[in-house]
């Protein structure tokens, strides 16, 4: 249901193989699994860009894009069928499943590794491989060239120069296709979905764990394969920690709560911030706030349409938040001097969003090829997320307003006319979420 079809990766490897041409050769490796405890590994997270060119999703797997290359230019190394090991770890593609299933015109065993790359590699002038990753990786990289350079029964036949394989891909990431918008579509109205039950489930005495079990439940329960990211549950002064995860706390009737969570499904991530009161009503503070973020945040996304420099959102927000912190008090002084010397930064410290999609941050420039800040073009997916935190103990701060966190985040589209706000279903009015605290 959530898949995408064969012909899409194609397309990708082709674009890539356009883009370094006859003389190029690309080397992807995905990360080897990582140790959690003892004998035990992480849950394994496959590579994205191996994910975006091929859909495999095994560790110990090198890809290789040699465009025109006589054995074919599509080529995979995987780790081999081997049912001892497939009984304790799971099943393997092996070579012939990467024919089959993944369109490999030419599989290996990753053993082969060592004896079949320089053949790929062979005449080949610029080599697309990533330093700096793989430190042991690099070596073996660097040991092939080695081979070519001083080979006794023929000329050289090393490749001459290096480049990044990730300026190519990462760039053809930041386009979504109709169908990756799809998927996104999907992990967006699942994630939204979550952040729904976790207002109508929220009790005062309820733990911050109890409000991520809830929304992780669902996730799961539908077929994401991961949260996207951490699950942030912080009520109280535990929402101005940006990136507060122990989500350990009992959650008190006094409370807003933020929750930053969003799923990850068939590998496109959601990421949703909502920020509600426990008991079910802000106080009037924390909804004078709460209501400036959330007009901060509906005027950045109304910003949002092919043209704009990515960087006037940055700036309006800042503005915008700056306004909204000398009408609540948190800041004195001409609005001007304040954005000029960015004092928002004290209580808006990070951007007003990312690039969102294989990645939660997802990769891509964020400037164009002359080093100016990018414009927004149709099908770039991104996230706005204003927020503003004010700390327990900031003496400058009115009393009410201490120990309160507000971040408020869609996940948008640029469309050819404007924007598609993917998170639509997720309430955020004052009154929608109010009336849904506690419900369930
Ligand atoms: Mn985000």
């Amino acid at each position: 249901m959530y898949s995408l079809p064969s012909s899409e990766f194609a397309a990708r490897r082709r674009a890539v193989m356009d883009a370094i041409g006859e003389d190029g050769i690309a080397i992807f490796v995905a990360p080897p699994a990582r140790t959690r405890s003892n004998d035990t590994a992480y849950r394994y997270r496959p590579s994205s860009d191996i994910l975006y060119l091929s859909g495999f999703r095994e560790a110990e797997t090198v890809l290789v894009l040699a465009p025109g290359h006589g054995d074919g230019e599509f080529a995979m190394f995987v780790p081999s069928r081997d049912p001892l090991h497939e009984m304790w770890e799971g099943r393997r593609a092996g070579p012939e499943g990467a024919r089959a299933n993944y369109a490999a015109d030419a599989a290996f065993a990753i053993d082969e590794l060592d004896a079949v790359l320089p053949r790929y590699l062979q005449g080949r002038k610029t080599l697309y491989y990533t330093l700096g990753n793989d430190s042991a990786f690099d070596a073996r990289v660097t040991g092939w060239m080695n081979k070519l350079r001083h080979r006794r029964n023929a000329p050289p036949a090393a490749p001459g120069s290096l480049a990044d394989a990730r300026d190519i891909v990462h760039e053809l990431r930041v386009f979504k296709s109709a169908a990756e918008l799809d998927l996104m579509r999907a992990a967006a109205r699942l994630s939204s979905q979550a952040h729904v039950l976790a207002m109508e489930q929220c009790r005062p005495g309820m733990h911050e764990y109890e409000l991520q079990a809830i929304i992780e439940y669902h996730f799961r329960r539908h077929g994401a394969e991961f949260p996207a990211y951490t699950t942030i549950v912080g009520g109280g002064a535990n929402a101005t920690i940006l990136h507060y995860t122990e989500n350990r706390d009992r959650l008190e009737a006094d409370q807003v709560v933020l929750i930053d969570a969003g799923c990850e499904l068939s590998f496109y991530a959601g990421d949703i911030t909502r920020s509600f009161p426990v008991s079910g009503k802000f106080t009037p503070a924390q909804r004078d706030v709460y209501q400036a973020v959330l007009e901060v945040q509906i005027a950045a996304i109304e910003d949002v349409r092919p043209g704009v420099a990515y960087n006037i959102l940055q700036q309006n927000t800042a503005r915008r938040l700056t306004q909204a912190l000398i009408d609540l008090g948190l800041l004195r002084g001409p609005l001007d001097e304040l954005v000029a010397a960015e004092k928002y930064k004290k209580y808006y410290p990070h951007n007003v969003g990312h690039w969102l999609g294989i990645d939660v941050h997802d990769v891509g420039s964020y400037y164009d090829p002359q080093g100016r800040w990018r414009a927004l073009r149709p099908a770039m997916v991104l996230t706005i997320e204003p927020g503003i935190y004010i700390t327990h103990d900031d003496e400058d701060a009115p009393v009410e307003l201490r120990g309160l966190g507000i971040r408020i985040e869609d996940n948008i589209v640029v469309t050819e006319t404007g924007y598609e706000n993917m998170t639509i279903d997720c309430p955020k009015q004052i009154a929608q979420i109010e009336e849904r605290i506690g419900t369930a």
